[in-house]
């Protein structure tokens, strides 16, 4: 804008300036179109620093070090019950100690040294790291491929593919088909600006079918202007009638145990054969649904071990990989949301006991419809095809914003998948699977909640299992 000659009106002379050298563009016609079909490099993946002790080879490209998360694409092992189900590819022959499943993930590493960023290859947790932007802000989101340390012999590159994302410029879509995925050893600074709020989701979109089945899968969401603008109060959009207390995020996803053990083994799943074995939220199988967050603030990756950055989860160390919890806890009549997406390859249908839900939002889009009104941040209704519902179902690839008022009686309600066979742990007999509590405590028990998925319950609480 600053630019003297971009303002300047354009003069006779100019203009006959400007002719001369379109003539002879026309004359050098052969040499331009041949210079308009040269590829042109618009983005190039940086470099990666390596190790401290490896470094000293060469002078090293500057990396992107402005970025608000930075995550790591690796492979790990989560542990999912019970030991012994689907012999031979429940548990894996391979997996460490207490661990069953070979996965591909993500790990929060914002804050990590070089040193500490690098020891994360093989630790990577289910589902990914949630995060939030706030609408028209910018976000930039740094990935760094570590590679596949089961899997030497795989070069897969990975991405960050905001789903749902509207009018994403390709090179930040992270669909590597048309754009770039992020090769080992190497940094891409996504970019974002997002003008719609609501719950979306991520994933790798390299190898899909493989790198989102093999674990590579979280939810992200947007939040409105008008969190912003009335502080203290949380909307999920921009209407007074999206407002709530408390937030969870439901990643919902499935494990095929076969297809995992195939990847830790270099071997090749038939994927027409699908029929997954476990149906998880946010990564674990309930009862482990239940359990506390591993740490403090496992979602944002600050619980971390403070010297090697690593995910520690004392009381329960072989789901220290599976860090969010699922357990939804409130107060008679608060307002809970919850952000539901679905990643996995089946329909779900989440059904509560005697809790009404109401659907207010649907893949990042409000049910209740408002016309823009300028100057204002709510505008005027046009419509509200918002419904309430005991039974939310939702497909691949989708998303819901579902609010309900928690009863005025505490007790423990059920969340629950009513496919039946979405409640089993392998196929094993007793409760399992895509299943948790909503847990209403009396009124005064809880504090206030700071983070999503945060577990305030009264001191000393625990679920039975
Ligand atoms: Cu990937």
């Amino acid at each position: 804008m600053n630019n003297p000659q971009r303002n300047k009106p354009l003069s006779r002379r100019d203009f006959l300036k400007l002719g001369g050298g379109m003539l002879g563009l026309l004359g050098a016609g052969g040499l331009a179109r041949k210079a308009l079909l040269q590829p042109v490099e618009v983005v190039q993946a940086a470099r990666s620093p390596l190790p401290l002790g490896r470094v000293e080879q060469g002078v090293l490209q500057q990396t992107v070090d402005d970025f608000d998360l930075h995550l790591i694409a690796s492979d790990g092992w989560i542990h999912l019950p019970p030991d012994k189900v689907v012999p031979p590819y429940h548990p894996d022959d391979y997996a460490p100690a207490g661990l069953t499943t070979y996965i591909f993930g993500y790990r929060n590493v914002n804050g990590f040294t070089e040193d500490m960023v690098h020891s994360q290859k093989m630790k990577v947790q289910l589902t990914a790291p949630v995060f939030s932007i706030a609408q028209e802000h910018d976000f930039k989101l740094k990935l760094t491929n570590l590679g596949l340390q089961m899997r030497p012999d795989l070069v897969d590159a990975h991405t960050v593919h905001f789903h749902g994302f509207r009018n994403a410029i390709p090179i930040f879509d992270g669909e590597p088909h048309s754009s770039v995925g992020v090769p080992i050893i190497r940094d891409l600074t996504y970019f974002y600006r997002p003008h719609h709020p609501g719950t979306y989701m991520y994933h790798c979109h390299f190898e899909e079918t493989e790198h989102v089945h093999m674990g590579m899968v979280g939810i992200c969401y947007v939040i409105p202007k008008l969190s912003e603008e009335l502080p203290g109060r949380k909307f999920a959009y921009n209407d007074y009638d999206t407002e709530y207390d408390r937030e969870f995020v439901l990643t919902l996803n499935e494990v095929w145990a076969l297809a995992h053990w195939c990847d830790s083994h270099i071997q090749l799943p038939e994927w027409s054969d699908y029929k997954a074995d476990f149906h998880l939220i946010n990564g674990r199988a309930y009862p482990h649904t239940l359990l506390p967050n591993a740490g403090t603030d496992a979602i944002h990756g600050l619980n971390n071990d403070p010297v090697t950055g690593d995910l520690i989860f004392p009381d329960h160390p072989e789901l220290r990989y599976q860090p969010v919890s699922s357990l939804i806890t409130c107060e008679p009549g608060e307002r809970v949301l919850l952000r539901i997406a679905n990643l996995g390859f089946s329909q779900q249908f989440l059904k509560t006991t005697g809790v009404r839900m109401r659907v207010v939002g649907k893949d990042a889009t409000p049910l209740i419809k408002r016309r823009p009104v300028a100057g204002q941040t709510v505008g005027d209704l046009i419509a509200d095809i918002s419904y309430y519902t005991d039974t939310v179902d939702i497909a691949p690839g989708e998303s819901r914003d579902v609010i309900f008022v928690a009863p005025n009686t505490p007790g423990e309600y059920m969340l629950y998948n009513r496919n039946l066979r979405h409640q089993s742990n392998g196929g094993h007999a007793g409760r399992g699977g895509m299943m948790t509590k909503i847990v209403v405590f009396p009124s005064g028990t809880l504090t206030a909640q700071n983070q999503p998925n945060e577990w305030c319950t009264p001191s000393g609480w625990m679920p039975a299992l």
